[in-house]
């Protein structure tokens, strides 16, 4: 691959449905100049469609949220598979980073509620998230938080389709183990928190519970991840984010139904803050920690591509050095050769200049030496073409080495450009609100 080439990295997601997924992947890309403010990166939404999709979201929710209400039922649910593109530039260095993230119904993760007809459909979102390099897991936070009762709080992992996250991430680290050369990340993002943190404007401080809540439905599978994964240093972490962040949850129900997943649908009624527009928080600590994972991984390839070049361009300058003797040796041989040939031909003008012709015709000497001296001259003559094409082939080696050296040399700006990016990312600091579990 060359180094001009963009480097593709699949982020999957994987959640049940209205857990937040769309909600989520739009909050980070939607404002991705903005989250990255400080940083030397740069993200922009990669074609149209990815943009388009972005503006219909946002406008869906920022116009309910300006009437005053904010139901959570009302805004539709994904119906179709779509895969977001995204560009990262690390800086002024030639290296894009494309990010692809695969946004699809969450009701297909439930075998109960997947459609016939999409089965197919599913398998290509299960492989996509088998290969992604990074993996988000949303868990609806109401869902942990609201459940009071003890019915309800074993409902819960339930509800948030706890166990089929985890064998989906299970799957997912086992092929990461297979790829340890490839970067894995895990971030397990709790959505709807605005209740649950004061610093978005809300009044209740409820983040150890928060943590705590998830530390422990998601136990099993962070440890199934670990398990899966030994070859590989994977790293795990949670980050809190707000996608709507101007509301406040004002009450639960949980209204018992025996076809629902854990027996309860969970649903939650809010009211809109002031300033009724919406107040991201939290989705920068996700783009700045999937950029940093993914700059770094970038940097560990090149450096791999590095070496690999480093050493092709040394043997592209041995063979031009070895070229460069062997058109050299030619061209003293054939330098010999003409020399030999002038002085063949000196002989032979000589003969015939001091005998007469019917001396040389008698003795044949004054023929032998004109004799001599033609083939002298076709030698030097064959010689001399062999030198040029030779001494054509050195020059053509010659270049070719200074092209693969200019290459080592870009791919060695670009790491050094890396390296100075990833210092400068490392200064970001993540918020109060993320853990490296
Ligand atoms: N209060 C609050 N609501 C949120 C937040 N994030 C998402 N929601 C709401 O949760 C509901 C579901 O969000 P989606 O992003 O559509 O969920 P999804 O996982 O994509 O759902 P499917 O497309 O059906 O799989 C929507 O009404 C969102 O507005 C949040 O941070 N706070
Ligand atoms: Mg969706």
């Amino acid at each position: 691959m060359s180094t001009k080439d963009k480097m593709v990295y699949k982020i999957g997601v994987v959640g049940p449905t209205r857990v937040g997924k769309t909600s989520l992947i739009t909050s980070i890309l939607k404002d991705s100049q903005k989250l990255l403010a400080g940083t030397p990166l740069s993200i922009r939404p990669h074609g149209t469609p990815t943009e388009k999709r972005l503006m219909k979201h946002a406008d869906e929710l920022s116009g309910s949220l300006r009437a005053g209400e904010f139901n959570p039922g009302t805004l539709k649910g994904t119906e179709e598979t779509f895969t977001f593109e995204l560009e990262l530039t690390p800086g002024d260095a030639d290296i894009g980073i494309l990010l692809e993230l695969l946004d699809y119904p969450g009701g297909w993760l439930n075998p109960g509620s997947r459609p016939e007809g999409r089965k197919d459909e599913w398998l290509r979102c299960v492989n996509w998230l088998k290969e992604s390099s990074v993996i988000l897991i949303p868990v609806d936070a109401s869902v942990l938080m609201e459940a009071t009762e003890r019915r309800h709080k074993i409902a819960a992992p339930a509800i948030l389709m706890a166990n089929q996250v985890a064998q989906v991430a299970r799957e997912w680290a086992k092929e990461r183990n297979r790829r340890y050369n490839e970067p894995a990340l895990m971030l397990i993002c709790p959505l709807k928190c605005e209740s649950y943190f004061t610093d978005n404007g809300g009044q209740r401080y409820a983040a150890p519970k928060l943590l705590e809540e998830v530390r422990h439905v998601y136990a099993e599978m962070i440890e199934a991840v670990r398990d899966e994964a030994k070859k590989v240093d994977i790293t795990i972490i949670y980050a809190p984010v707000d996608t709507i962040g101007c509301v406040d949850i004002v009450s639960a129900d949980w209204k018992e139904n025996e076809n629902a997943s854990g027996g309860f649908e969970f649903s939650a009624d809010y009211r809109v803050r002031h300033p009724k527009r919406q107040s991201v928080i939290g989705a920068d600590n996700v783009l700045v920690s999937l950029c940093k994972h993914l700059v770094e991984a970038k940097r560990q390839v090149e450096t791999e591509n590095a070496k690999r070049i480093n050493e092709e361009a040394e043997i592209i300058a041995i063979d031009a050095e070895i070229k460069l003797t062997e058109a050299q040796k030619t061209a003293s041989s054939a330098r010999r050769k003409i020399l030999e040939a002038k002085l063949a031909k000196e002989y032979a003008d000589e003969y015939s200049g001091i005998f007469n012709s019917i001396a040389n015709w008698f003795t044949g000497e004054g023929d032998k030496r004109n004799d001599i001296a033609r083939h002298k001259n076709e030698d030097a003559i064959k010689i001399s073409d062999e030198a040029g094409k030779m001494s054509s082939l050195a020059e053509h080696k010659r270049k070719e080495a200074i092209k693969a050296a200019e290459e080592v040399n870009f791919i060695k700006e670009q790491i050094s450009a890396l390296n100075a990016q990833i210092e400068q990312i490392a200064e970001k600091k993540l918020s109060e609100r993320v853990k490296v579990l």
